[in-house]
């Protein structure tokens, strides 16, 4: 029998009973309804710190964060446990884990029966994007989890909000989240697209369990936009600002830590004087085309899951500046003072200092002391170059659509695809190197077609007939370009410094949509042309090494048609032809 609860903070009757039915099944002691204020919050995080979930950190360092730990087993994404079930496995397609509606429901419902006794059920509506924005999507977290609430808080517009856009309606997405006891048998992350419903059980992580994040805005959020004609794509969103102020957006797909929150929150070097790098968002674009026949994107996200590893000053200070305040640390090193450390941060490590783990840890220590997929969750008002756009409910006009891997050969810095299905077609092929972002072998490279491989709700085909077909709504398609940051010369060193440096790349390719830059026509695609792309002000920098970072090396090509095939024959009875034919045409330029 329920012990307390307040009050349903809504009348919303598809509500009250999908609460009560649920709330039948896992039994908690405790109900919960989420209203979003800051007393909540003040009132959860006190609950948090005295259980121990979080851990206050140093108020003068780091105002109004925290920190927490996982379970040494619950540390990524985990795609093995992930399934779609879809009515047939052909609708969910190759690349994904099926299985049965039906059976799935039942399985899942014997695991998550009774799993809340004594503890607390938290009932959290959520927005996905701007409220009003024909895009902006209600979905609803069932959770018994402090930390998810606290972490969908910061990521999502969260608590009455939602409600008020909902109104009668019974147009929201359901999620149930039980933490159960972290056993790994018993991890399932299971999607419904077919009753935009979601159930993740026995993980307290990330992309797991942040149900509005890669289950509703991409696995449940392709599904729905193929029906209803828009996109949801694995993509930073960002604005150039030239110094006259002309505003250039674009979109780029990169797979799981391959650099989306980095180039987001680009710092224009100093020899780019006057221009600016807005940040729209950080991971995910929903992008539809509009009346003007333009296609418009939208950040369904309120806040940045980011990589920790790796950002300081240098790298990233627009990141620094949004993890200054009111963030949650997750698996992070603790230091005495309360402040936190990682591989990478600003300044010598700690004398001495707690790891991940909660193990001492010094600098002669041989493991990590931040596991390489330790994330900070901070709300995107942090940034300093937040895009005002973000919360325009119709988006901002893209005008190109960037694909980019990690890979220390083959790939090109930058070229651009000759049109449209060209550009399809090398988000389609995209490979590559596996990150700590998901749970398996680091280092290897797979295909991650337009980023998408884990996150696709559907067949990966239909997916890519889904891309060709939009062109038809769009009188101005963005333009179409991949880039490699990643590529290594023979010490194993990267060729191109990256980073903020990253800006002659985007504005190469900004001055391209505007039909500014000239470019060199390739087998692959444009290159820039000699005079096109501007190296001023790296004075250290050997030119050589961009040469090294463009070259076309055909034994290389050989061996990525090669690899190419293996996914194309995977996908073979449904992918559309065009993409085949796009095979055979680079085939006879190279
Ligand atoms: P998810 O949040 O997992 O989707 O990752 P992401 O795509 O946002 O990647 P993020 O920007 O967090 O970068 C991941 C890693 O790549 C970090 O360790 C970065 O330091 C590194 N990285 C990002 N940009 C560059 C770059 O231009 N050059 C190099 N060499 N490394 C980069
Ligand atoms: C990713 O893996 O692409 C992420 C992190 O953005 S997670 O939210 O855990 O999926
Ligand atoms: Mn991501």
């Amino acid at each position: 029998m329920m012990k307390t609860q307040n009050q349903a903070t809504t009348p919303n009757k598809f509500i009250t009973d999908w609460v009560s039915d649920m709330t039948a099944l896992c039994q908690p002691d405790r109900i919960h309804w989420c209203d979003g204020s800051e007393s909540e919050k003040q009132s959860l995080t006190a609950e948090a710190v005295q259980s121990g979930i979080l851990i206050p950190l140093n108020p003068h360092k780091l105002p109004g964060c925290y920190y927490h730990r996982s379970n040494p087993n619950d540390v990524a994404r985990v795609e093995q446990c992930t399934y779609i079930c879809t009515e047939t496995p052909e609708d969910a397609g190759p690349t994904n884990n099926w299985a049965a509606p039906a059976e799935m429901y039942a399985k899942l419902y014997d695991l998550a029966r009774g799993s809340m006794k004594g503890r607390t059920m938290y009932v959290v509506p959520y927005l996905m994007g701007p409220p009003g924005s024909p895009l902006c999507k209600v979905g609803v977290e069932l959770t018994d989890s402090i930390y998810v609430v606290l972490s969908m808080r910061i990521m999502t517009r969260m608590g009455d909000i939602a409600w008020k856009q909902l109104g009668e309606s019974n147009a929201f997405n359901r999620g149930l989240h039980c933490t159960l006891d972290l056993n790994p048998d018993r991890r399932y992350i299971a999607h419904f697209p077919h009753d935009n419903a979601i159930i993740s059980l026995g993980s307290n992580y990330g992309g797991n369990v942040l149900l509005g994040k890669k289950c509703l805005a991409l696995r449940i959020g392709s599904f729905l936009g193929r029906k209803q004609g828009w996109m949801a794509e694995h993509m930073l969103i960002l604005g150039v600002e030239s110094p006259t102020g002309e505003k250039t957006y674009v979109a780029a797909a990169f797979p799981s830590a391959c650099g989306k929150t980095n180039f987001a929150m680009l710092v224009p070097p100093e020899h780019f004087n006057g221009w600016k790098v807005w940040t729209v968002g950080d991971d995910i674009a929903w992008m539809k085309p509009g009346p003007d026949g333009r296609l418009y994107a939208i950040n369904p996200e309120a806040g940045y899951f980011g990589v920790v590893p790796g950002t300081n000053y240098e790298s990233n200070p627009n990141a620094m500046a949004a993890m200054s305040r009111d963030t949650i640390y997750t698996n992070v090193a603790l230091t005495p003072d309360g402040d936190v450390w990682w591989e990478g941060k600003d300044g010598p490590p700690p004398a001495e200092c707690l790891d991940w783990r909660g193990n001492k840890w010094t600098p002669d220590s041989k493991e990590k002391a931040a596991h390489p997929n330790s994330r900070f969750a901070a709300p995107m008002i942090n940034n300093p170059m937040l895009a005002p756009e973000v919360n325009n409910p119709d988006g901002v006009p893209i005008s190109a659509i960037i694909f980019g891997g990690r890979r220390a050969d083959t790939m090109p810095l930058v070229y651009q695809a000759f049109n449209w299905i060209h550009g399809v077609y090398i988000g389609a092929t995209m490979g590559s190197e596996m990150t700590a972002a998901a749970a398996g072998v680091q280092g290897q490279v797979r295909r991650d077609p337009m980023a998408m491989l884990p996150f696709c709700g559907y067949n990966m085909g239909d997916y890519f007939r889904h891309w060709i077909q939009i062109r038809k709504a769009l009188k101005y398609p963005p333009r179409v370009f991949n880039v490699n940051w990643f590529r290594r010369d023979k010490e194993g060193k990267f060729l191109w410094p990256g980073y903020g440096e990253n800006m002659r790349v985007l504005k190469w390719i900004v001055d391209r949509c505007r039909g500014g830059a000239d470019a060199n026509e390739t087998p692959l695609g444009w290159v820039p042309g000699a005079h096109s792309f501007d190296l001023e002000g790296m004075e250290n920098f050997d030119t050589a090494r961009l040469e090294a970072a463009q070259t076309i090396n055909y034994e290389d090509w050989r061996r990525e048609i090669i690899m190419q095939d293996e996914l194309f024959f995977k996908l073979y009875s449904d992918l559309p032809k065009e993409l085949i034919f796009q095979r055979e045409l680079l085939v006879a330029r190279l």
